[in-house]
């Protein structure tokens, strides 16, 4: 995975206890091995591009300050593929911050620091999203924790907590839908902006019988995205037949109003990955 600078978070008793990995390449989240499962519950693409630019495929993609198409800049923004700084840190958990830089700030004309802290403690990953407009005007933007899970196979994959919600449907030039299921299943491709999605939402694992969590506080929207066969093909830092151990769950600011940011202020939201 090339040679770029991570942070290793532990908590518990070593060798046992939990484990992840954050790169200062986007703040990005690349593994979470829960002791409970003893499993990597984060998947990453074997083909996957260790490299600034390109984003990494897979973990916990930071879409800032623009999700998908949704503005002037290129898909899902910029701060995926930018170095953070460590900003604070201990055994259990780092602070990773971002300030936009000359070229950021040709692109986006915003001052912001937008701060990242990872924590773990026993079952549980906690993913905190700060912004801080630093500047002398409000500020807009969408935004997203692309958590791209793995699962042993996405056919016997569920995810639940959904039904009733207005999705737009990315497959469908967005047109807005409603959620008939309990539970999304996927036999297809899959790629919906859920709108006003309650905070708990269960991803079960069917066939590796465990669930996670995931608790989201402050994002409104959360998508669900599962490439399938031909778009997985289009994807050259995706392996073909890698659809069918991943879903993508993500916290986001994406079928709602965009967040409007006075000046001096701070918006913060928070995604919780627990097992059971
Ligand atoms: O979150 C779903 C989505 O917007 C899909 O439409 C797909 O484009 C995915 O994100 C991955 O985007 P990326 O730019 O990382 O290839």
């Amino acid at each position: 995975d090339g040679d770029l600078p991570k942070v290793v978070l532990r908590c518990g008793d070593e060798p046992g206890g939990d484990k992840a990995e954050v790169y200062l390449h986007g703040a990005h989240v690349t593994s979470w091995i829960p002791e409970a499962t003893g499993k990597e519950m984060i998947f990453v693409s074997k083909d996957a591009i260790f490299k600034p630019p390109k984003a990494i495929r897979g973990g916990v993609p930071v879409c800032f300050p623009q999700f998908s198409d949704m503005g002037p800049l290129g898909a899902h923004g910029f701060a995926r593929n930018s170095a953070f700084e460590v900003q604070d840190g201990e055994s259990d958990q780092v602070t990773l911050a971002l300030r936009p830089s000359e070229e950021d700030l040709e692109r986006w004309p915003q001052k912001f620091e937008l701060r990242i802290t990872v924590a773990l403690s026993p079952g549980c990953l906690t993913q905190t999203m700060e912004v801080q407009n630093m500047g002398s005007s409000a500020m807009e933007f969408t935004c997203a924790l692309h958590t791209y899970f793995r699962v042993e196979d996405v056919t016997n994959a569920q995810v639940k907590g959904l039904r009733g919600l207005t999705y737009l449907d990315n497959l469908q030039s967005r047109e807005r839908f409603t959620e008939a299921n309990a539970c999304v299943e996927f036999s297809g491709e899959v790629d919906r902006i859920y709108c006003g999605a309650p905070d708990t939402i269960d991803l079960v694992d069917g066939a590796a019988g465990h669930s996670v969590v995931i608790e989201k506080t402050g994002f409104p929207d959360a998508v669900v995205w599962n490439p399938w066969v031909d778009k997985a093909a289009s994807l050259k830092d995706f392996g073909d037949e890698e659809y069918k151990e991943m879903v993508c769950i993500e916290p986001a600011v994406a079928g709602s109003d965009p967040i409007s940011l006075d000046a001096g202020k701070m918006w913060t939201a928070v995604q919780k990955f627990m097992t059971r």
